[in-house]
């Protein structure tokens, strides 16, 4: 049986802001700016260069449920492009350009058909095959409901079925509104592929049938590493091939730095000037998080008696001129190999109290800053692994208070 090639990308985010990063330089800082646009007429190249049969976009195509003129206006010329060449798109609205936000209206080339609220089913037509399409766009920001027990089950044993779903995985009861879904519910609709949106981070949840959240295609903040992009696939029925495709433009990563044997200031310097340059011949610009470790207990004093701000500021002095940027975000200094922790019984009762706070505790000591009107909204939820981190974190500073 033949098959079929389509590109899934989600979360394209066009047009974020990048709020708190307006320290680059500005000529760094615009190329930040526009890195969504880039991304996402990187993604329009491909699929001029590869012509895929079509391209699913599984919401947050925008960032703002304002879908800001110059973000519309971009997409509505990368859709147009795609019109020349007949390839068709399918789009689904998500959380962040729901339905019931206030927006100018573009009217989109006729390749493109949107997902409504109420769950539907598209059929395109490829080489004799019939592929079925479904999904559906968020009404409004919060979609509490279990969409997928909307989605009809495959019953064309001929044509090929597609889901489209922007969600989370049911979990705890506050991240649950997100047309939350399991595994089991998508795979008892006997879909042939599902392309999931909503989560930043690319994975596949499931081989057969594929179940795949691709990602965004740029990186917007500390959390969300590594190059990011979307999925080339190609499928038949009981078959899928898979193949991720790059797409950010600006790469946000954290290097590790091995500072084992830096004695000087100079030395240090250059080992990191070098640990960036390998980055930027790799992946071009990007904006990094230097974390140094193996600090030798001698070399101690460069980090006593200069204050880390200082380092950041003459580091990024020298990365300057260099292009493409690589702007260095922050420095973290791990000392944990020169802590002098010494287990005592009450040290160790302390660390185990650590170990044993619950998630909900935590969240509930966490609660004043998350649900405060201002900050909250700065905020991304919490999830497991932030509450693993931070307990790690916690458990490193008691232990480096042992002097
Ligand atoms: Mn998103």
């Amino acid at each position: 049986m033949s098959s079929i090639r389509f590109f899934h990308c989600a979360d394209l985010h066009l047009d974020s802001p990048f709020k708190g990063m307006s320290d680059l330089p500005s000529h760094a800082f615009k190329r930040l700016r526009n890195s969504t646009f880039d991304a996402f007429q990187q993604l329009i190249n491909d699929a001029i260069q590869e012509r895929p049969d079509f391209i699913l976009i599984v919401g947050d195509l925008y960032d703002g449920e304002e879908r800001s003129l110059r973000a519309q206006q971009i997409f509505q010329k990368g859709m147009e492009q795609l019109a020349l060449y007949n390839i068709p798109v399918i789009i689904s609205y998500g959380n962040h350009d729901h339905l019931s936000g206030k927006w100018t209206r573009f009217s989109l080339p006729s390749n493109v058909q949107a997902m409504p609220a109420e769950t539907k089913t598209i059929t395109l037509h490829i080489r004799g095959m019939n592929v079925n399409i479904t999904g559906f766009s968020y009404r409004e920001r919060h979609i509490p409901q279990a969409m997928v027990q909307s989605y009809p089950a495959a019953t064309d044993r001929e044509a090929i079925h597609i889901g489209m779903l922007h969600g989370s995985i049911r979990g705890d009861a506050t991240h649950d509104v997100y047309a939350p879904f399991t595994i089991e519910d998508l795979l008892s609709k006997q879909y042939d592929y599902w392309a999931l949106g909503h989560i930043h981070k690319r994975q596949i949840l499931y081989e057969n049938p594929m179940i795949v959240y691709p990602g965004n295609i740029q990186s917007r903040h500390r959390k969300e590493l590594g190059v990011k992009g979307f999925y080339d696939i190609e499928l038949s029925k009981g078959q899928a091939t898979y193949n991720f495709r790059p797409a950010s433009a600006v790469v946000f990563e954290e290097i590790e730095v091995d500072c084992e044997k830096i004695l000087h200031a100079n030395d240090l310097l250059k080992v990191c000037a070098e640990a960036i340059d390998g980055f930027r011949k790799e992946y071009g610009a990007g904006l990094v998080w230097l974390h140094l470790k193996n600090i030798d207990e001698r070399a101690r004093t460069l980090f006593e008696d200069a204050q880390l701000a200082e380092w950041v500021d003459i580091m990024r002095e020298e990365q300057e001129n260099e292009t493409p940027f690589v702007w260095i975000q922050a420095i973290a200094v791990d000392l944990s190999s020169i802590s002098h922790y010494k287990p005592t019984f009450a040290s160790e009762s302390v660390l185990q109290a650590i170990n044993e706070w619950s998630d909900d505790e935590m969240k509930e000591i966490l609660k004043e800053l998350y649900q405060h009107p201002k900050a909250g909204r700065y905020l991304d939820e919490l999830t497991t692994e932030d509450l693993k981190n931070l307990r790690f974190d916690a458990e490193h500073l008691f232990k480096l208070g042992f002097q």
